[in-house]
């Protein structure tokens, strides 16, 4: 069956369609972006980080490079490292592909910084879900954040197959129109179940969410007020998902530079302020 929210970008007319139907719904999937070789060098590069998060044991942090390890029943459960690209090139040359800045400049422009760039793991039955939440619950301080609706936009990287059984992304199509809701969400939303009566509680119910089947390679685009979550990985395979979202450098205080006029930007000599508030004051590695 054809899936209405998926496109391929191989024309301007696709582009044009994935715009719209972006527009529209809050987020659009690209299908085959990435081909299967480009996709086994991801792999390997995040079986690599991976493994240094295994070998830490427990959460840990170097500036902005983020490891969260939790305990997990037959030994660390690593569930998400952020900011992995800093050390590790084939990660670092994905963020920065021009594909992806073709792709979103229809939508924010060619001038573009980036607030998040991290990796997640499920392992097959082990729990990843991510609570229903919206983004820009994340986006703060607000005022380093301007015309969120419009500016920015998140983007998640297929690694493995992601459908129901190995805790796809679940949409709801068009709640992004709704703006910021009083979502009653946990603090920390990875870890947490989906709960329909959060939903309802705002109005949405989620008899109108939709599964996102992701196929290796596959780009899935969202924006930050688009409710969504994901359920447990009950499939025997690991199911991970390299996302990276973007903002339009002039609407936006904090990040990385990502593209300036469409081409990559390399990191400076120093990081940039992103989430980590204590990022100049605590510079030493530790565990946290
Ligand atoms: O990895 C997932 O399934 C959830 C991702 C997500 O909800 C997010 O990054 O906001």
């Amino acid at each position: 069956m054809t899936d209405p929210h998926a496109y391929r970008v191989d024309g301007a007319q696709a582009a044009g369609d994935y715009v719209s139907a972006y527009r529209r719904n809050g987020f659009v999937v690209l299908r085959g972006l990435f081909g299967g070789d480009e996709v086994a060098a991801l792999a390997a590069a995040a079986d690599q980080v991976h493994d240094e998060g295994m070998r830490l044991g427990r959460s840990f942090r170097h500036g902005n490079l983020f490891y969260r390890v939790a305990a997990g029943d037959d030994g660390p459960l690593v569930q998400m490292i952020q900011w992995p690209s800093y050390h590790q090139a084939v990660l670092n040359a994905f963020r920065l592909d021009r594909r992806l800045a073709s792709i979103l400049a229809p939508l924010l422009g060619g001038d573009l910084k980036q607030i998040i760039n991290q990796i997640h793991w499920k392992s097959p039955v082990s729990s990843g879900d991510f609570a229903w939440h919206q983004d820009s619950r994340f986006r703060k301080p607000d005022e380093a954040y301007r015309n969120l609706a419009g500016s920015y936009v998140q983007t998640g990287l297929a690694i493995d197959p992601h459908d129901p059984g190995s805790g796809c992304l679940r949409f709801v199509p068009g709640s992004h129109l709704w703006g910021e809701l009083p979502l009653e969400c946990p603090d920390e939303v990875l870890g947490a179940a989906m709960s329909d009566p959060v939903l309802e509680a705002v109005g949405l119910d989620a008899a109108d969410a939709v599964d996102i089947l992701l196929a290796p390679g596959d780009l899935a685009l969202w924006s930050p007020y688009l409710v969504h979550g994901s359920g447990t990985n009950r499939s025997a395979h690991r199911r991970r998902f390299y996302i990276n979202g973007y903002v339009r450098a002039e609407d936006c205080d904090r990040g990385e530079w990502a593209f300036r006029g469409g081409r990559p930007v390399p990191f400076g000599p120093e990081p940039a302020l992103v989430h980590y508030e204590a990022l100049r004051e605590r510079r030493d590695p530790h565990f946290v």
